[in-house]
């Protein structure tokens, strides 16, 4: 059962049993009606208390059910929460926890509400891609006011239930409970209280309406439209909200239901919705159960305090582990630790961190120049320079002096993680931890298994990654691992289009249309020309075969290294990111296509979409077959969160499914007739060939 039905006194108590987090799936949701009849048909019953078991009051709608026809079955979640609404006796929401999207509308149909301090209350449907579906577009402006409201309702994020009590004339919350222990004992208390009181309080019969009316919700799209650009939700619940002022409830749920139907239908809330889903999934390997045993990691040591080291240590810091950074000489430790400084009080000035947690986080990190002292560490990660040579040398002195069971960890991004693990006599401790650079910003870590990575090695960082609010996909051995490997290609392309008659300009400006964050230029003007540089170099001798243009090369032979030299593909001036287009690289193009007598044409924003984003596609059905990523909706994670991939497209392989890999394979088959393309670039993979020939797709 995922409900159960208890009797105290006279009052009837519904918990809801349905973990991880109490999602009002089809069982659930009936559970509660029949739990209500059971109440109203029982006289010794004067109240109801509706409650949550485990971790949360209710986290909503149960996700799993999206797409199904599950969601839809009555007694809906609408059904329900009218049930609740109607009900002959008081029903009381005792909220804990999480109170999230349908959970929340289920609470705001309730009667009365206590809620424990600390519960995170939010309306997040916005970050799927929708609008609350069951009355809370209608309700919580009722009960809290229309500007918080609103504010909850387009930001979808969680407020405690004690600052939301504290709201002038809120209705939400009629009492804090002392404490979460308390909370049952106080919502019986309350149910005692009122179980005589009539009319029931019903939020649907509150007033809702705004001083400035049309003025204030014409600002508050204005204020939306700069976050809505490619995600249409947004804008849906300034417009429900509205309605909510304007209609009756009956109407204004109506409006709500016709907006909830259309977003769920939307390609944005399917891609977000996918990557909800691909995200958690990510943290699951097959052949890694679930309850594995984790290694305790309590304290970390880090190699380097360079740009990534630092990085590295801080996201530790911040989740409240400390951190012994080990450097070989004195300056450069200084150095490290006043980069650490500087972006923590950077911080702390825009108000975005308190002094005392800044203070609390630099006591956690200690330095030092021997190896020896960090003999105590249960991780370490190695952020040395990336030659094989130093990682040699590193690892034979963490095999020297690391406690037995350690985790040995490389933040490589190019080199074999089996031979670094061979380097030591501890192989499956060894485990790759490829962090992005701000190592301390970027959501993507690419967890690299070697052959020999023990199990619970693999268990073990996927649960740290998490501590430290890292989306973590896992990657077998190759070089390029995931998102390397992927972008390698997709920058190939970049320089075929320039050879063939694009400015950087016109390509960059295409696929920023298409919603990447930046084109590939100005990404590696940013990222430093001269690190793809390096990698061309290294692969000219290793695969003299594969076709390059070799515009990149003119610009890095001229020191245009991008932002950190103010001049790359495009100029920049000190302080600024703008990209300013330079005469001298387009006219510098220009030569060389000329020098290969090709004549330029015009080539459109569609073909040059399409090549780029289907040059990572064939790259990634590679990845997929050879088992270097495990699921498809890995690469979309690790592209969406690493390489700015449009979230509102859900990743290279859902924009690929919803383009349909017929087509896919048509234009690359289109693309490879070209003569000034590279007909070997255009080979498909074969597991993209058999999914088209079988009519399936990546997810
Ligand atoms: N339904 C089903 N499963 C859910 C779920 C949900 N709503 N929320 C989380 N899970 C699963 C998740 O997949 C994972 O499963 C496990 O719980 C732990 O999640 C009509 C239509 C609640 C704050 O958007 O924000 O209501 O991987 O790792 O960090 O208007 O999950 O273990 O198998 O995130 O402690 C609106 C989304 C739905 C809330 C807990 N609700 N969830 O965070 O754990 S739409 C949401 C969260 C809706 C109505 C509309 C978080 C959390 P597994 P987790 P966590």
């Amino acid at each position: 059962m995922t409900a159960h039905y208890t009797v105290n006194g006279i009052v009837a108590v519904i918990t809801l049993d349905n973990p991880p987090v109490n999602g009002l799936g089809m069982a659930t949701r009936l559970a509660i009606t029949d739990g209500l009849q059971q109440a109203q048909a029982d006289s010794a019953v004067k109240a109801i208390v509706i409650t949550g078991a485990g971790k949360a009051f209710s986290g909503g709608a149960d996700i799993k059910e999206f797409g199904t026809d599950k969601a839809a079955v009555e007694p809906n979640l609408r059904s329900v929460i009218l049930a609740i609404e109607n009900a002959s006796k008081p029903v009381v929401a005792a909220i804990h926890s999480v109170c999230m999207g349908g959970g929340l509308e289920l609470a705001l149909g309730c009667h009365y509400r206590i809620a424990a301090p600390g519960c995170s209350v939010a309306l997040p449907e916005v970050k799927l891609g929708l609008l609350p579906g069951a009355g809370g577009t209608q309700r919580l402006p009722r009960a809290l006011g229309v500007e918080p409201a609103l504010n909850m309702i387009v930001s979808g994020e969680a407020i405690k239930s004690e600052m939301l009590a504290m709201l002038p004339g809120q209705k939400l919350f009629d009492k804090i409970s002392a404490s979460a222990d308390s909370l049952a004992a106080e919502a019986l208390t309350l149910a005692q209280a009122i179980a005589d009181t009539r009319p029931l309080p019903r939020v649907r019969d509150l007033p809702c309406k705004h001083p400035q009316g049309d003025g204030y919700f014409q600002f508050a799209r204005n204020m939306v439209k700069g976050m809505a650009k490619n995600f249409p939700a947004r804008l849906k619940c300034v417009d429900a909200v509205q309605a909510a002022t304007q209609k009756s409830f009956e109407d204004g749920v109506l409006f709500e239901r016709e907006n909830f139907v259309n977003l769920m239908l939307s390609p944005e809330s399917r891609a977000l919705r996918h990557l909800f889903a691909a995200e958690r999934a990510a943290s699951k390997i097959k052949d890694v159960p679930a309850d594995t045993p984790l290694r305790d990691i309590k304290s970390l040591a880090v190699i380097g305090a360079g740009t990534m080291g630092g990085g590295i240590a801080m996201n530790f810091l911040n989740a409240g582990l400390p951190v012994k950074l080990l450097e070989m000489k004195q300056d450069a430790l200084d150095r490290g630790i006043a980069i650490i400084r500087k972006n923590y009080e950077a911080q702390v000035k825009k108000g975005k961190l308190k002094q005392d947690k800044y203070e609390q986080r630099m006591s956690l990190l200690s330095s030092t120049l021997s190896y020896a002292d960090l003999s105590a560490a249960d991780m370490v990660i190695e952020a040395v320079f990336e030659e094989m040579g130093v990682k040699e040398k590193v690892f034979n002195e963490l095999d020297r002096v690391m406690k037995p069971g350690a985790i040995l960890a490389t933040n490589t991004s190019t080199l074999d993680v089996n031979k670094i693990a061979n380097f030591t006599q501890r192989p499956q401790d060894v485990v790759g931890l490829h962090f992005f650079s701000p190592a301390n910003v970027m959501k993507l870590l690419e967890v690299v298994r070697a052959d020999m990575t023990a199990k619970d090695v693999m268990a073990t960082v996927m649960s740290v990654a998490k501590k430290i609010r890292k989306t973590a996909v896992v990657s077998g051995v190759c070089d390029g691992f995931i998102g390397n490997r992927m972008i390698e290609q997709y920058g190939r392309q970049a320089g075929f289009l320039l050879d063939e008659g694009c400015t950087p300009a016109q390509v960059d400006k295409a696929v920023e249309k298409f919603g990447f964050a930046m084109g590939p230029f100005r990404m590696s003007d940013l990222a430093g020309n001269d690190i793809s540089w390096a990698i061309r170099k290294r692969r000219y001798s290793e695969k003299p075969e594969m076709k390059y243009s070799k515009t990149a090369d003119l610009l890095c032979e001229q020191g245009r290294f991008g932002q950190k030299t103010g001049a790359g593909w495009y100029d920049y001036v000190a302080g600024k990111r703008d990209a300013i287009p330079n005469a001298d690289v387009v006219a510098m193009v220009a030569e060389h296509r000329q020098s290969l007598g090709i004549t330029p044409r015009k080539i459109g924003d569609d073909e040059i979409v399409q090549r780029l984003v289907f040059s990572l596609v064939n790259e990634a059905a590679h990845i997929l077959q050879e088992g270097i990523a495990a699921k498809a909706s890995d690469i979309d994670i690790a592209y969406v969160f690493g390489y700015g991939f449009p979230a509102h497209r859900g990743g290279p392989m859902l924009y690929a499914d919803q383009v349909g890999l017929f087509n896919v394979l048509q234009s690359m088959q289109r693309f490879a007739l070209n003569p000034l393309d590279d007909a070997d670039f255009w080979k498909p993979a074969p597991l993209l060939v058999r999914l088209v020939a079988e009519g399936k797709n990546f997810n």
